[in-house]
């Protein structure tokens, strides 16, 4: 079974207009609402390639119900812990698309900090579903729960119970992640700077930097580099994934496209260059949608042809 954990979802506000102009007033072209968070996005990519997955999470407030509904909408299967507390919503976050050059831009809310009850309460659910040989995916924002060593937390207790671990966060959250070893983490490029300390530039010195985190005894690291494509380790082989040229709409949610294509690729038994090649072609259909969760499933099996991972 596949759960995957958001702690912090959000609705999302997409906002386009031609281009962005600071300190005047922007008029907008158009605007929808979606929902929002990561680990929704891979339960939502995952159900669109017809993988059924268990969305975990935290709701809070009319924000949270709404988020629970759409999720349900899209046919995942929804146990979120809802709390009506006092002045706590589920936050909303702001992407500002211009249609000149496609350039998107999340302005993301930090949401109403979590009383550690809640997050044991989650931690208690997820002690209690789990069973040897389940994919567990911790994704997104955690800065509403002040401890930074929320995701490791989760990691070692998911990793007691023979589960697998899938790591897609940032900053601290994602350093201290690394201490409980999960099966994989999918930094993008700027989070692998951030973890090895080092201004990165080619090809080469990623496979470095990579290289670097062995000791953390991670046996997949994906690392998504935007419009560049991907560079994967997995067990002790390196793969560069070459980026599948699209018209993009919205580039916002492709990485949550291509972490839900390697869950689905290593669910299904499928090798790694074919996991890795369904992955660039789910991140680059999502890429043609105009929203920040979503691809055309159809479109997807049609890049798939277009799709060129190299072992290195
Ligand atoms: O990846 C796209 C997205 O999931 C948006 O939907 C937006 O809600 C944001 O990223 C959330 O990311 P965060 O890191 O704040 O959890």
């Amino acid at each position: 079974m596949i759960y995957t954990v958001t702690l912090n979802p959000a609705v999302d506000k997409v906002l386009f207009l031609d281009e962005f102009l600071r300190s005047r007033t922007n008029r907008l072209t158009r605007t929808l609402e979606t929902i929002g968070g990561k680990g929704t996005h891979v339960s939502i990519n995952l159900r669109l390639m017809g993988v059924q997955s268990t969305a975990l999470g935290i709701s809070l407030g009319e924000n949270g119900k709404k988020i629970e509904k759409m999720l349900a909408d899209w046919d995942v299967q929804v146990k979120f812990l809802h709390y009506a507390l006092p002045g706590m919503e589920s936050r909303t976050n702001y992407q500002v698309v211009e249609n000149s050059g496609h350039i998107s831009t999340m302005l993301a809310e930090r949401g109403p900090i979590l009383p550690t009850s809640l997050t044991d309460d989650l931690l208690g659910q997820i002690q209690g579903c789990l069973s040897p040989g389940d994919m567990l995916v911790l994704t997104g924002d955690a800065s509403n729960v002040e401890d930074t060593g929320i995701y490791s937390k989760l990691t070692r207790a998911a990793r007691e119970l023979g589960a697998k671990v899938f790591l897609d966060a940032s900053g601290h959250y994602l350093k201290e992640g690394l201490k409980s070893s999960p099966f994989l983490i999918k930094p993008n490029f700027e989070e692998l700077c951030f973890i090895s300390g080092k201004d990165l530039k080619t090809d080469a010195e990623i496979v470095a930097a990579i290289q670097s985190l062995d000791g953390f005894n991670l046996p997949m690291i994906a690392m998504t580099w935007g419009g560049n494509g991907a560079i994967v380790k997995s067990d002790r082989e390196f793969y560069r994934v070459k980026p599948i040229k699209v018209q993009a709409v919205n580039e916002g949610g492709c990485g949550d496209a291509f972490l839900a294509g390697i869950i689905a690729g290593l669910e299904r038994g499928a090798d790694i260059q074919e996991t890795l090649k369904g992955a660039a072609a789910v991140a680059a259909a999502a890429a043609e949608s105009e929203s920040t969760v979503g691809f055309e499933p159809a479109r997807a099996k049609e890049l798939e042809n277009m799709a060129v991972v190299i072992k290195l």
